[in-house]
């Protein structure tokens, strides 16, 4: 074949016009836009506090001026280690008024872990619960610790930063290449990394999904969003956070999944959009207590973070059947969402079950063979590719990893096998990166791994992913035990592992995962 023959370049986009988004103003200026209207924004829903959109403003402004007493500039991080609550959303649209940025950590984390984010991240806050104070860093380094309840010794509490004066909030420029969001990914491959997300690509991504004459997932501020998916993840940030802020509808913060209060929540408030998880919808379709509720109010049901059997999406139809069913398609690294279910939209689209949506609108989609990274026409899978001003700027302080993730024409690799449809809807079949999901939660292997390398038993060892009906996916280890050495069960019951003689490894020490899957697959590890 002639060398300067022109490949062609098969790029998927939404079946959304583009819009113009407004990426060059501040998040919180784009979020709160000149709201400050009586309607309810956020409903704590453990208590039934309700703070309208005027207040929510007014307490993010003063704790931004508060950050900003405590030494807290621009460029700076602060970590918000909580489950959901007011506080959190308070500190982290309070950060972004300041130019500084959030690094958001799971309150299950161990010490260790905080440990890890806190100083990859270089916090200089950390804004917790007092029964969370005792994993927090023991370092040297001079940091702050704010608790939203009464604070230990040497903890400050809440009040510090929440009745500060908002009329000290320092005038600082923000450019909308400024980082405000720095949530921790593994990526497609080895440890938790900083995730650098800007001004410019969250307000993208959430005007990706709510802007528009027709926005892809319609939102208005006569709905109530169920927010009971972590806020520290990027799902839940963005999806339920953001862009019910940027819609004007109210927001029902859960502290944590837990069936009866959830549904007892749902029908009190009459949530109308659940963004929900696999591991939630198999709980909305199969649990009894469900039958009792009136969960009539329910018109949207999102579904994202691991992939939703059909079987699963049927049963849930059964119990809501008012609702439209679909999926989002989301990465961290992607700012997060890649695709959405246009049955959201304010004219839907008619969509198939076991879809994760179209790509969003202001974006461009691709699908590549993995081996020659040729772009795929429809129908063929291949790694999904996605570009856009809604991506990440980078891992922070780590060019190599960023350099292997996006590549010099700006195309983010994702590490998921999928394909387009003649119907423009794109479907996950398969994952070549490492990460394991459990209940939609990056559990990276690798860091399972060293945790087993560590045993003085343990010569080798090696994690992947086992399906698991409630969970989606399991970690299950297999391990070479060092010789002379006797390991018992005890020592490592919270994993399941499986013994063999050696890892299989490619030449260059990689382990082949894809040996250790089809093994389990198979149902014969050893
Ligand atoms: O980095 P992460 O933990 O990110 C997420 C984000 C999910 C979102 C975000 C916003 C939404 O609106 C929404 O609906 C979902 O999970 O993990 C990224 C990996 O999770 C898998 C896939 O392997 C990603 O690379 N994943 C995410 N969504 C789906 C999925 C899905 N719908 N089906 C199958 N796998």
């Amino acid at each position: 074949a002639p060398s300067n023959e022109k490949i062609a370049t098969h790029i998927f986009k939404s079946k959304l016009p583009d819009i113009p988004i407004s990426n060059h103003l501040p998040l919180h200026t784009y979020c709160f836009q000149d709201r400050l209207s009586d309607d309810p924004c956020l409903i704590v829903g453990l208590t039934g506090k309700t703070y309208s959109y005027a207040e929510t403003h007014l307490i993010c402004r003063k704790t931004a001026a508060g950050l900003s007493n405590l030494g807290i500039k621009k460029g700076d991080v602060i970590m918000i280690l909580l489950q959901n609550c007011a506080e959190f959303v308070f500190s982290f649209m309070g950060a972004s008024m300041i130019g500084a940025v959030t690094t958001t950590a799971n309150p299950f984390y161990t010490s260790a872990e905080i440990l890890k984010q806190f100083r990859t991240s270089g916090a200089k806050l950390i804004i917790t619960m007092s029964q969370y104070v005792d994993r927090l860093p023991k370092t040297d380094k001079d940091f702050t610790v704010i608790t939203i309840d009464a604070p230990p010794e040497n903890c400050l509490h809440f009040t510090v930063l929440s009745e500060a004066d908002e009329d000290q909030i320092p005038e600082v420029a923000i450019e909308p290449d400024d980082p405000v969001a720095l949530p921790f990914s593994s990526g497609t491959t080895g440890l938790p990394k900083g995730v650098v997300l800007t001004h410019k690509s969250l307000i993208t991504s959430v005007a990706q999904q709510v802007d528009g004459e027709n926005p892809n997932l319609y939102l208005t501020n006569g709905d109530v969003v169920l927010c009971v998916l972590p806020l520290f993840h990027i799902y839940s940030l963005n999806s339920v956070l953001l862009c019910s802020l940027r819609a004007g509808a109210g927001v029902l913060l859960m502290q944590k999944f837990e069936i009866g209060a959830l549904l007892e929540l749902i029908q009190r408030h009459r949530v109308s959009v659940a963004a929900v998880v696999p591991p939630l919808v198999l709980a909305l379709a199969k649990n009894p207590m469900v039958a009792d509720y009136d969960l009539s109010s329910i018109r949207v049901v999102l579904s994202g973070a691991a992939p939703l059997g059909k079987e699963l999406e049927d049963a849930l139809r059964s119990r809501v059947p008012q609702a439209i069913l679909g999926q989002g398609y989301g990465m961290t690294e992607a700012g997060p969402v890649l695709s959405m279910c246009l049955g959201f939209a304010k004219q839907p689209f008619p969509t198939k079950s076991g879809s994760c949506g179209t790509v969003v609108r202001n974006a461009e989609l691709k699908v590549i063979d993995p081996e020659i990274g040729a772009s795929l026409p429809h129908n063929q899978p291949g790694e999904i590719c996605i570009r856009g001003p809604q991506i990440m700027k980078g891992y922070l302080n780590d060019p190599e990893a960023t350099a292997a993730t996006i590549d010099v024409e700006g195309w983010l690799h994702t590490g998921d096998i999928g394909y387009v449809d003649d119907d423009d809807e794109v479907f996950i079949v398969d994952r070549v990166k490492e990460i394991i999901k459990f209940k939609g939660f990056q559990v990276p292997p690798a860091e399972i791994e060293a945790l087993l390398l560590s045993h003085p038993s343990i010569g080798d060892a090696a994690v992947v992913p086992q399906k698991d009906e409630v969970a989606g996916e399991v970690p299950v280890a297999f391990v070479v035990r060092s010789n002379g050495f006797e390991l018992t069960e005890e020592a490592i019951k919270e994993y399941i592992i499986y013994f063999v003689h050696a890892i299989p490894k490619s030449p260059s020490g990689k382990i082949l995962r894809k040996d250790l899957r089809a093994k389990l697959a198979s149902s014969m590890p050893l």
